[in-house]
């Protein structure tokens, strides 16, 4: 492997919402191709996508995963995506390198938010798209009812080149539009069928379909059109060599039916994906810029050019180390070679490279432009990375990372393992960039955030099963912040009389409230020398100090002015540390004195939900004290705008799927602060002294 010419690759990615099929028929499709040996079945943990031992414990894809197959003298390579929208970041970056998706539709569930998230994504890359109609075999299946449900929600140009034969449990084969055949399966997941004539009875609706297909191709371009207006036909070769410009253009979506579980239909995917998607040198070349000076610079898909190669995954193996999965634009990757790293401006040894089967490393010589592959053990490289030639240096554009949701205060259950919990995070971090690690200077607690509660649930289980490590979740406290309502005059004295040097400081402030978001300001009005110039900076840092943890209820205070305006000194015992806890014990005793009170972040939220459950979504935004800004309606689902506080949503991934059945989705950022109500003041303080007392 590795010598085909780029026009013979295929990159394609299988994409779609959670439980589609596509695990299951990127297996069918590597059975077919005889990437492997035997069917597996996501349900055993025996798929040659669904590795990781997490993923055969959940039975569900966490990961990207890559593997490839031959194909009538054509290299397929295809990354099996995860669907839930905890680890869209991964399947966006996949999207990123491949020239071609497979959009997965259950004829049972239709399209769903994930579809069109990911249906939206992969247009944006200016990808190629077929859509496979899957399960149906199953009870309620239905064809007709799928391919309106994609034409009203997702793409109104999606264009049968198939239809089923029979459904659910005589679903037993596909006609092939372009060829006018019927494809019976017969035997159960061998994926072998005999080509027959179509059934009389399904005869006239297999030639409406053939006409609507051969209008569409002539649609999409204006010499066939002319041909076919003119003639009222097309030939085959016409039909074909038409279908696939308009693949290609993205002018036209065609839909396939089968089943994955059952393999039935998957040749004819295999083929289509072969014979009309898009070659890596059918795509613009690759545009990057110049690490140094800045201007943009494209790379042709050609072996023979500078390496640029793009990181669009990086997976660690405990015993293996890190593995980097890239896509070659343009030049080669070769085994045993040197090699720039433009992101971080490092260079790298590359050891060895492979084509990756699920875990399965192939070693190969080079991975050539247009290709997919690995590099294991590299030192330096992570996810986004650009690789190149030192001397034609190239940064391509990293895809960028959606900003967390949830967050948690994590601890390890056996104290003294702080060290091994911090550099295992950082190395899934390395692994998933959508997770982030901070230590939150309030509390000092170690923050995760990511996509979802289940998305650091699974992080926490595998520090376990891969760093040995057990950690506790909690969720973090809420960054309150203090401020003043009131003006204030104070005096902070530090006196102490001790045998020989004593120690003496002695300031008056004025305290005022600033806008909300002004943050601080310190006003110095002392003249006549009540205290030394020297001082005051002393002063300020106290009171500095003091403003970190306020007095109410130990959160930093903001927006205030501090005004210094006299104070008396002492020859011999004043000194600036005196000063300075005059200046801090002024302030904790003025902020008490000038009406504290308790500000809250406040987020922006926007929930998408279908139409039905859009009631009890506001209906639970309102209960959490949330402001609703707007709704909109796009297709079936309505996308609800709302101002809620922090503390209301810490958990909102849980309770989201409660009101909507798990089919809402949702964003949050951060607005502003604002004043937590006065009733819900007193229950903060308190829980936090309870906090503070364990
Ligand atoms: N009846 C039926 N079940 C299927 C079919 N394809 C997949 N499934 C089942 O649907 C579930 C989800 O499949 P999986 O491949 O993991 O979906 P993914 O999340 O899109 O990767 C599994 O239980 C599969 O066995 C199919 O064509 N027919
Ligand atoms: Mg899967």
């Amino acid at each position: 492997m590795g010598g085909e010419a780029i026009s013979g690759i295929r990159n394609v990615a299988i994409v779609a919402h959670g439980g589609a099929g596509k695990t299951t028929l990127t297996e069918a499709m590597l059975f077919d191709a005889g990437a492997t040996p035997r069917l597996g079945r996501v349900e055993d943990g025996t798929t040659v996508t669904d590795f990781d031992e997490d993923e055969v414990k959940r039975k569900m894809s966490l990961s990207s995963a890559l593997a490839f197959c031959e194909w009538k003298g054509y290299k397929l390579n295809l990354i099996d995506t995860p669907g839930a929208s905890i680890f869209l970041a991964d399947t966006r970056n996949c999207l990123r390198v491949v020239d071609g998706a497979v959009v997965v539709v259950s004829s049972v569930s239709g399209v769903k938010v994930q579809t069109e998230k990911v249906w939206g994504y992969a247009g944006s890359d200016g990808l190629a798209r077929a859509i496979y109609v899957n399960k149906m075999d199953q009870e309620q299946a239905d064809f007709a009812r799928t391919l309106e449900d994609i034409r009203k929600n997702l793409c109104p140009v999606a264009t049968p080149v198939q239809l089923p034969i029979g459904a659910h449990a005589s679903f037993t084969g596909v006609i092939d539009l372009l060829r006018m055949k019927a494809l019976i399966y017969q035997d159960e997941r061998t994926g072998k069928f005999s080509v027959g004539e179509i059934a009389r009875e399904l005869r006239s609706m297999a030639e409406r379909c053939r006409v609507a297909l051969a209008e569409a191709v002539a649609d999409s371009d204006d010499r066939l059109l002319e041909k076919y207006l003119e003639l009222g036909v097309l030939s085959n070769e016409e039909l074909k060599a038409g279908l696939q410009r308009a693949v290609v253009g993205g002018k036209l979506v065609p839909v396939l039916c089968g089943s994955a579980v059952k393999n039935i239909g998957i040749h004819p995917l295999l083929d289509l994906l072969a014979e009309l998607f898009p070659s890596p040198t059918d795509r613009e070349a690759i545009a990057g810029v110049d690490p140094r000076g800045g201007e943009r610079l494209l790379r042709e898909g050609r072996v023979d050019a500078p390496l640029a190669a793009l990181v669009f995954k990086t997976l660690i193996d405990p015993f293996a180390g890190k593995i980097n999965l890239v896509r070659v634009y343009s030049g080669a990757l070769a085994s045993d070679s040197g090699v720039y790293n433009s992101t971080k401006g490092c260079k790298e040894r590359i050891g060895q490279v492979v084509l990756l089967r699920g875990k399965n490393q192939i070693p190969v010589s080079a991975i050539g432009a247009g290709d997919l592959g690995a590099a294991v053990k590299l030192k330096e490289t992570g996810t986004g990375d650009t690789l190149c030639d030192e001397r034609h240096s190239i940064r391509l554009e990293p895809v960028g990372l959606p900003s967390p949701v949830i967050e948690y205060a994590i601890m390890p259950k056996t104290r003294g393992d702080e060290e091994k919990m911090s550099s295992g995070l950082h190395r899934l971090r390395d692994e998933d960039p959508s997770l982030q690690v901070r230590r939150d200077l309030q509390t000092k607690e170690i923050i995760l955030a990511g996509m979802g509660k289940s998305h650091l649930e699974i992080a926490v289980d595998r520090l376990k099963r891969k760093f040995g490590l057990e950690v506790q979740m909690k969720t973090p406290r809420v960054p309150y912040k203090e401020t003043i309502h009131g003006r204030t005059e104070v005096q902070g004295k530090h006196k102490k009389q001790t045998g020989g040097h004593g120690q003496y400081g002695d300031c008056w402030i004025r305290l005022e409230p600033l806008p909300r978001g002004a943050g601080y300001e310190f006003v110095n009005q002392i003249v006549g020398g009540a205290i030394p110039k020297q001082y005051i900076p002393a002063v300020e840092k106290g009171i500095i100090e003091a403003m970190e943890e306020g007095s109410l209820a130990g959160y930093p205070v903001v927006d205030v002015k501090v005004t210094l305006y006299d104070g008396s000194y002492h020859s011999v015992d004043s000194s600036e540390m005196a000063f300075k806890i005059a200046g801090s014990l002024a302030f904790k005793k003025g902020v008490l004195q000038a009406s504290p009170t308790l500000l809250e972040p406040i987020m922006t939220i926007e929930v998408v939900v279908p139409d039905e459950c859009m009631g009890d979504v506001i209906g639970d935004l309102n209960s959490k004290r949330g402001r609703v800004m707007g709704v909109e309606a796009k297709g079936k689902t309505q996308i609800i705008k709302a101002l809620v506080p922090l503390a209301e949503v810490l958990e909102y991934a849980t309770q989201l799927k409660a009101v909507t059945g798990d089919r809402g989705d949702y964003t949050v950022e951060f607005a502003h602060y604002d004043e937590v109500p006065p009733h819900l003041k007193e229950r903060v303080i308190a829980e936090l002294k309870k906090a503070k007392a364990e």
